[in-house]
């Protein structure tokens, strides 16, 4: 499928607003009174249509792909809407996931704004908001999908998907303790294990495997075919993201990264401790993880210093290839399509933000 980059992402940016009045109906017909509906409606635009939308794209370009149109605007209204429907889907399941990540994450910004609970008078309700902003995918899924025989799998996909992403956010949590730093803790076998579970499901496999429930072209070893190629990607993915924190500027990834002075398990702090000095590794010790900024340049000159940079240049060289060479080898044979693989790849190889 040809891509105006621009074009889908208007289109896809236009079916929003109808969503956000169709799911505030259902706080209508409760009788809420109107400052508790302007009060979602506020957190729904304020956190959803905002970031890149990679993800929501993303099910809307599988789509067409796997049905064979030629463009975006080949996709018939209808299709096109339900498509969309399901890529709004994983970008509230995104919004409330960021939401809440935020507030444990102690960030400051997202995608260029203050993040949702920094906002005046927003505070804790943010984990309320969260919590209503997974509510809305099911308010939709409901309305566009209940009369369809596929709509257990939405359901089903989404219940488990959620759950393995908050498996991989504990993980992640539970191994940046802010009161005791222990980097013998950490490894890149651990960092592993916790990208797959908190960002490569819902950010890679899910997209995909929505679209493939609608198109009906979802056998078991296409799903598979799929993952197989899509886990590796997300872990790239966020591996990119773990790199930005460290070398994107924040006019260009949209936030302050946080991940030294939160102790985070991230593959910038493992590569270093892989190839650092033990004089090196005492600094380490010794300043990261620390809610100081003193300490967390210290960390960051020793990052620049052992030139993790470049060894991130050669990961995703090599990562990039070996992907390439599995979606080559996709058996294309029951309508499974290694372009889907291809058209993601190329959303995000060198990304800055
Ligand atoms: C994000 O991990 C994972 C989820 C499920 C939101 P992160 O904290 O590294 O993300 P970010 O850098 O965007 O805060
Ligand atoms: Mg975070
Ligand atoms: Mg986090
Ligand atoms: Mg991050």
């Amino acid at each position: 499928m040809k891509a105006d980059k621009a074009g889908s992402r208007s289109k896809f940016l236009s079916v929003f607003p109808d969503l956000v009045d169709e799911t505030i109906e259902v706080l209508k017909s409760y009788g809420m009174p109107q400052d508790a509906i302007q009060w979602f409606k506020q957190n729904l635009d304020y956190n959803t249509p905002s970031g890149k939308l990679n993800r929501g794209l993303s099910v809307v370009d599988t789509y067409g792909i796997l049905k064979g149109y030629q463009t975006v605007e080949d996709i018939p209204v209808e299709e096109y809407k339900r498509a969309a429907v399901l890529g709004w889907c994983i970008e509230l399941l995104q919004a409330y996931f960021l939401v809440a990540d935020d507030m444990m994450d102690q960030s400051i910004t997202r995608r260029g704004s203050p993040c949702w609970y920094k906002v005046e008078g927003v505070k804790e309700i943010a984990i309320n908001d969260a919590f209503m902003l997974e509510g809305a995918i099911y308010i939709l899924l409901k309305k566009y999908f209940s009369n369809e025989s596929y709509y257990v799998k939405l359901m089903g996909i989404f219940h488990d998907v959620t759950f393995k992403t908050e498996c991989g956010q504990l993980l992640d949590l539970i191994t940046a303790p802010e009161d005791s730093v222990d980097l013998n803790k950490f490894s890149l076998d651990k960092q592993m294990f916790i990208i797959t579970y908190k960002t490569a499901f819902y950010s890679f496999y899910l997209p995909v495997a929505l679209a493939m429930f609608m198109t009906g072209i979802d056998n078991e070893k296409d799903l598979s075919q799929a993952r197989e190629v899509l886990i590796p990607l997300g872990q790239y993915f966020q591996i990119q993201d773990d790199y930005l924190d460290c070398f994107g500027k924040p006019e260009d990834i949209g936030k302050i990264g946080t991940d030294i002075q939160d102790n985070k398990c991230s593959w910038v702090v493992n590569t270093a401790l892989n190839v650092c000095t033990p004089e090196q590794r005492k600094v380490l010790d010794e300043n990261y993880g620390r809610k100081d900024a003193v300490k967390e340049k210290k960390c960051k000159d020793l990052f620049y210093a052992l030139k993790i940079d470049d060894l991130y240049h050669q990961y995703e060289e090599n990562e990039v290839a070996i992907l390439k060479e599995k979606i080559a080898r996709v058996d294309e044979t029951r309508g499974f399509k290694g372009e889907v693989l291809t058209a993601f790849l190329s959303k995000i190889y060198k990304r800055k933000k």
